[in-house]
């Protein structure tokens, strides 16, 4: 009896290894299904990553896994293709036809002892899954430097796949100029949490960030400054290939946004003759919004608008132009339409997809059009009355410039403030009566940027609200409870310490 005493003793305290994550409690945004099966893996300078077949994708996932566990782990993993099954002290990618449920981003994803084996349909699914498993390692994995530690992780069984196909984070780079190193961060951060849409607001009242070849004062001169008159910047071409191939690689789809016909003072500037009266405007570096409009009535604006949208769409690889349409107040309405009308026209010319904020409603939408809800239920009635599909932001819950409470000091409060319980309780399906999930395409986190000056703050203001839109747009509503929310990211915090990233310590967890 002693002996069988010992043997229980040993075999619990395996099972309550404290290095080890309990898969219930740290993956954010959380599985369709999680089957913990009580035993272990361990993470060896010998373990393989093992492609199943000749797919470049998947060999480019194999090493993207290989970079992620190697700063900390200090292992060299080997990437290898191989055409037979899983071996022991492998982690196994394979792309399966035989899972029609996973849809195109869903995986499955098996830890047993001897092995971890990932199943996606496609090799994005597999990116995906690849975030769950990254999430299933201490958070000591995300160090930057060698940590000297074995590599446990529990055993399970994980299936899983997104309730929306879009789900998106926007930075705004006009009101504050952020470089592109920055931006590939974002996305970093952002392909964390398995979304899959990064949305860049180009231009605007303080500054127009694009290169376009054919109007090269836009950049030049309009890019020259920003909200409290910094020095601004923006992207050449070449620097925007460089950021839509960084997010390519992480499964995410930029999308660009020009906004128009208000939100354009920039442009203005930069060229007299897209002024009604010709005479060109002066450079902002306010916060006020709804004071700037093209002349909707000159046939230059629209070759000025041909040459951006066809500029963009050269070297833009996804379906969307966004065309912003938000908060012209200087435009009337009887010109705003027929303007709208003619931008989606050119758009898909260009062969591309229209999205507008919810304020194109009011313009006759073509049969792909998309409408971004952020605040007005009744234009996303109206957007889809008129047969699009809609995107929600709904700024009360989330806008990521919202100020978190009264003490928050960065941020703005026109929306209300938003702490993490509010940008997380709610569903999309039942938040605008009249509107239901098929309606909807997913949801979407904008950060403005008029008060976020740099990556710490930009960091606060995301970090932690969008993890749970991020959440929200991935897990069906039904699993989705605040209680458990609350445990998973209270743990996560760590994580992202050790990782540098700054967030809101929220007074509605309790963070160790
Ligand atoms: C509204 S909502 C805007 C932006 C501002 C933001 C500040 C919308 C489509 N436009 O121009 O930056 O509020 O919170």
């Amino acid at each position: 009896t002693i002996t069988i005493f010992f043997l229980v003793a040993l075999l619990t305290s395996c099972k309550e290894n404290p290095k080890m994550n309990l898969l219930n409690e740290v993956l954010l945004p959380k599985p369709v299904s999680v089957k913990p099966t009580g035993s272990s893996f361990e993470l060896t300078r010998n373990t393989k990553i093992l492609i199943k077949g000749d797919s470049k994708k998947l060999l480019e996932n194999g090493k993207y896994l290989a970079n992620l566990l190697k700063p900390a782990t200090g292992f060299n993993l080997e990437v290898q293709t191989t055409s037979k099954k899983a071996i022991s002290n492998s982690i196994y990618l394979v792309i399966t036809t035989q899972e029609s449920n996973y849809g195109d981003e869903g995986y499955s994803l098996n830890i047993t002892e001897k092995h971890i084996i990932i199943k996606a349909n496609t090799a994005k699914g597999i990116f995906r899954g690849v975030q769950t498993l990254r999430q299933i390692f201490p958070s000591e994995i995300e160090a930057a430097d060698y940590q000297n530690r074995k590599w446990f992780i529990a055993s399970g069984e994980i299936y899983d796949y997104p309730q929306f196909t879009y789900r998106g984070a926007m930075l705004d780079v006009t009101r504050h100029f952020f470089k592109k190193e920055d931006v590939k961060k974002y996305i970093d951060m952002i392909a964390m949490y398995k979304l899959n849409v990064l949305h860049l607001h180009l231009s605007d009242d303080q500054g127009w960030r694009i290169e376009i070849k054919s109007w090269p004062n836009l950049t030049t001169y309009g890019g020259s400054t920003e909200v409290g008159g910094g020095k601004g910047g923006f992207y050449t071409q070449e620097d925007y290939k460089e950021i839509v191939k960084y997010a390519q690689q992480r499964y995410i789809t930029v999308i660009p946004e020009i906004d128009m016909p208000g939100h354009t003072n920039a442009a203005l500037v930069s060229y007299p003759e897209l002024n009604c009266d010709g005479k060109a405007t002066k450079l902002y570096t306010g916060m006020k919004v709804g004071f700037s409009t093209l002349c909707t009535n000159k046939e230059i604006t629209y070759r000025f608008v041909n040459d951006v949208i066809r500029e963009l769409s050269e070297i833009t690889p996804g379906p969307y132009i966004h065309i912003g349409g938000d908060e012209s107040h200087s435009t009337k309405i009887e010109d705003y339409i027929p303007f709208i009308n003619r931008v989606q026209e050119i758009v898909i010319a260009n062969k591309k997809k229209v999205i507008g904020w919810d304020e194109i409603v009011s313009a006759a939408l073509k049969p792909a059009t998309i409408v971004q809800y952020w605040g007005r239920p009744k234009n996303a009635l109206k957007g889809v009355s008129k047969n699009a599909k809609i995107i929600l932001s709904p700024s009360d819950r989330t806008y990521l410039d919202m100020k978190y409470d009264s003490v928050t000091k960065l941020g703005l409060k026109w929306a209300g403030y938003v702490d993490i319980d509010k940008a997380y309780n709610w569903n999309p399906s039942t938040l605008i009566s009249g509107i239901t999930k098929k309606d909807i395409l997913g949801i979407e986190s904008p950060l403005w940027t008029e008060t976020v000056t740099n990556m710490k703050e930009l960091e606060l203001m995301i970090f932690p609200r969008i993890i749970g839109h991020a959440e929200i747009g991935w897990t069906p509503d039904s699993l989705r409870v605040w209680d458990d929310y609350k445990i998973r990211l209270q743990k996560h915090a760590k994580r992202l310490k050790i990782m540098k990233i700054n967030f809101y310590p929220s007074s509605l967890i309790d963070w160790d």
